[in-house]
């Protein structure tokens, strides 16, 4: 398999020095241009100054990139038509020669593939609201029972069903881990009002979870859920309506399958005047920095 990779990451990986995966989608299909640009830098900018090199994984016209020039960073985040790759599309992807972001899924078996372990992103797709009648599970959840990557994001995304996301990330072994304090996180909001059902405290013991769990033959990653930081947190009590009257409209809409997800985050953008933005990209900044200290942690560990 042909990988692209910048030549920044391809000495790390050689050297062993600490690698952080990131994804596309939250770029082309999370957020608006040009903060959606402005984010990717500075994700990368705060993986390299907590000692770590920065991977934007994505396909470019048929080829998978590990690291991306500013150029082409630039040129995806302007992208109208970028498709959103999960595990069922990027091989068509790839043999029709398009050019999509990855999902946590995608991004998740590339970053795999290239040999990096941690992985920085936002909020993990899961269990949707109502997905009793409408079965919207997203494939990140089965992806992390199989590909061991260890995903640092800010907890499911509070538009889920979140108590239905944890009993599915139970039933397939993934451990739900949050860090520095006993709550689960739901994105917006430190707290999601249920007890996550582990809790870490430091990246190294993240780190070596993740290597205790290749020696015992197990296969998938751990989902780091990190608190956004308090000064730009939204309250639970305060995006939950918020959120009904995004989820309201999707249906009036019949927005389904892949749209759902884009679909509510940008009106929830629209909603809280761009507030929600605000602390999206506050909260990644804060995972990024915790997937490089936990990459270091690997590299000490001589993974
Ligand atoms: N986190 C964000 N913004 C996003 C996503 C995550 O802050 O746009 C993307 C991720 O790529 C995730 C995807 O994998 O949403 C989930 O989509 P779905 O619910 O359709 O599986
Ligand atoms: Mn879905």
């Amino acid at each position: 398999m042909k990988i692209n990779y910048t030549s920044e990451v391809k000495q790390a990986l050689e050297q062993k020095r600490p690698v952080v995966a990131l994804e596309s989608t939250i770029i082309t299909h999370g957020m608006p241009w040009p903060q959606n640009y402005e984010m990717a830098q500075k994700v990368e900018a705060t993986v390299r100054e907590n000692g770590a090199t920065p991977a934007t994984i994505a396909v470019i016209e048929g080829e998978i990139y590990v690291g991306l020039t500013a150029e082409t960073l630039e040129a995806l985040a302007k992208t109208q038509d970028a498709l959103k790759l999960s595990r069922a599309d990027l091989a068509i992807c790839m043999a029709k020669g398009l050019t999509g972001a990855t999902t946590v899924a995608a991004t998740m078996i590339i970053a795999n593939l290239a040999g990096i372990s941690v992985f920085a992103t936002g909020g993990i797709g899961g269990v949707h609201r109502g997905a009793e009648l409408s079965f919207d599970i997203s494939a990140d959840l089965q992806e992390l029972a199989q590909t061991p990557v260890s995903v640092v994001a800010a907890g499911p995304k509070a538009i889920l069903d979140i108590p239905k996301t944890l009993e599915v990330l139970e039933t397939l072994g993934v451990p739900v881990i949050a860090f520095g304090q006993d709550d689960l996180p739901a994105f917006w909001s430190r707290s999601s009002g249920l007890q996550a059902p582990l809790r870490m405290d430091t990246a190294r013991d993240i780190a070596r979870a993740h290597e205790i769990r290749k020696t015992l033959g197990l296969p998938g990653g751990q989902l780091i859920a990190n608190p956004v930081p308090l000064d730009k947190e939204i309250p639970k009590d305060h995006i939950d309506p918020i959120i009904q009257v995004a989820l309201d409209e999707a249906e009036k809409r019949n927005i389904s399958a892949k749209k759902v997800t884009p679909f509510l985050l940008t009106r929830i953008l629209e909603l809280t005047d761009g507030r929600s933005l605000d602390t999206n990209i506050a909260l990644v900044l804060n995972n990024a920095r915790l997937a490089a200290e936990i990459a270091s942690e690997h590299s000490m560990l001589g993974q």
